[in-house]
């Protein structure tokens, strides 16, 4: 009966889980290896995933649970022998201040090394904002983060029980339920009003007196890639209608109108630095979401309901290059939800650019409208080959 109370059901539920676990992180690591490589490579399996740090969780707790019992058998010991047990509740108060000060370095470590790891400074004048704006609630919550740890472990070491001493009761006390529900109050809205003129000012599509126009870009999201639209010479983006969608018009562009017929189709998202850029948001089919973290951009892309998100680049990629002292890096735009199995898929390069680099890629950028399109639309070869020509020299303004 005592083995059958050891071993109850929820503990072998838990190793069964943690097994579980251990096996699919083990066969998801070695999908990966054997498919990237051949010889040493297909060998090697990576067991620092999920499962290993649950394990290792599962590990210091049973290392826990034998302490305790080695304490226990310690104290029952002692109680035979005719001595005084252990104090318990020095052991407890004990333990709250290991884990006090265990935790707040282990916040510390966090900030240090975690820290670091953090995304680079903004690339984008809202950007900056948005970055005060998580600076300022990062504080402040911190605040109320140490200050309340070190109250509460503090407070159970402090008063923790003792014969001699008898809690006070509190049934009531106005002053204080005042306190912890005004200040908390005052606080939030603060931090709820800044967030909503912040938010007001990034999602004003209106351009300032005497600012130049802004860029309009088309960002189309589908299973699974993102597709640009960029305007030509005439600086406008033609309408769309999802009912126009066939093969070779893929965003169902409307070629009844002018505008469509010097439309670029682009494979890397390319934005002149300093100036203002409209990505106008849609999806074909499933919900995705635009993610640009450099520029602090996000914003869902819904089928249906087209929407856009306004931003102004500030810091060039070779510059960016620069300050991290890496060749390499490259901004991107990502896809934000989970939206199927090829959701990695959905990545685009985006280069900050001057204009004078940003105009030479626009002109040798494709028309949207190709020969396969024209084809399909039956047009006269002649139109759109002139409107065509014309717009691979065009300037976006
Ligand atoms: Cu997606």
């Amino acid at each position: 009966m005592a083995f059958k109370k050891l071993i109850n059901s929820k503990t072998i539920l838990s190793f069964f889980a943690a097994f579980m676990l251990f096996g699919t992180n083990l066969l998801m690591a070695q999908t990966p290896a054997a498919a990237a490589g051949t010889g040493e490579d297909a060998n090697q399996v990576d067991w620092t995933g999920v499962a290993y740090y649950v394990l290792i969780f599962f590990l210091i707790c049973l290392g826990v649970a034998v302490i305790g019992k080695i304490l226990k058998i310690y104290d029952l010991t002692l109680k035979i022998q005719g001595k005084k047990g252990l104090k318990w509740n020095n052991v407890m108060g004990a333990i709250c201040l290991i884990f006090l000060i265990a935790g707040l370095y282990g916040a510390y470590w966090s900030f240090t090394v975690q820290g670091s790891m953090t995304l680079p400074e903004a690339a984008s004048i809202h950007g900056v904002k948005i970055d005060e704006m998580f600076t300022v609630t990062t504080i402040l919550t911190m605040i109320v983060f140490f200050i309340t740890q070190i109250l509460l472990f503090g407070f159970l070491f402090q008063y923790r029980h003792s014969d001699k001493r008898r809690a006070h009761f509190l049934p009531h006390n106005n002053t204080i339920e005042k306190v912890w529900t005004i200040i908390p109050a005052i606080v939030l809205t603060i931090l709820v009003v800044f967030g909503f003129f912040t938010w007001q000012k990034i999602m004003d599509d209106t351009d300032a007196v005497g600012e130049v126009k802004s860029i309009n870009i088309d960002i189309t999201g589908h299973q699974f890639a993102w597709e640009l639209r960029y305007p030509g010479k005439d600086g406008k983006l033609g309408p769309k209608s999802f009912k126009l969608t066939t093969a070779a018009n893929k965003l169902g562009v409307d070629f009844t109108k002018k505008s469509s017929f010097d439309d670029l189709s682009a494979d890397t998202m390319y934005l002149p630095v300093n100036r203002s850029i409209k990505l106008n948001i849609q999806a074909q089919d499933v919900i995705h979401s635009v993610y640009m973290p450099h520029f602090r951009v996000q914003l869902n892309a819904v089928p249906g309901l087209p929407t856009y998100f306004k931003f102004t680049p500030t810091i060039t990629t070779a510059d960016m290059r620069h300050r991290l002292d890496d060749p390499k890096f490259e901004y991107i735009v990502y896809c934000n939800k989970i939206c199927g199995g090829g959701h990695y898929n959905m990545q685009k390069v985006v280069r900050v650019v001057s204009e004078a680099e940003y105009l030479e890629w626009l002109s040798r950028q494709k028309p949207y409208l190709t020969d396969g399109l024209k084809k399909e639309l039956h047009f006269a070869d002649a139109e759109p080959q002139k409107a065509v020509s014309q717009n691979r020299l065009a300037l976006n303004n």
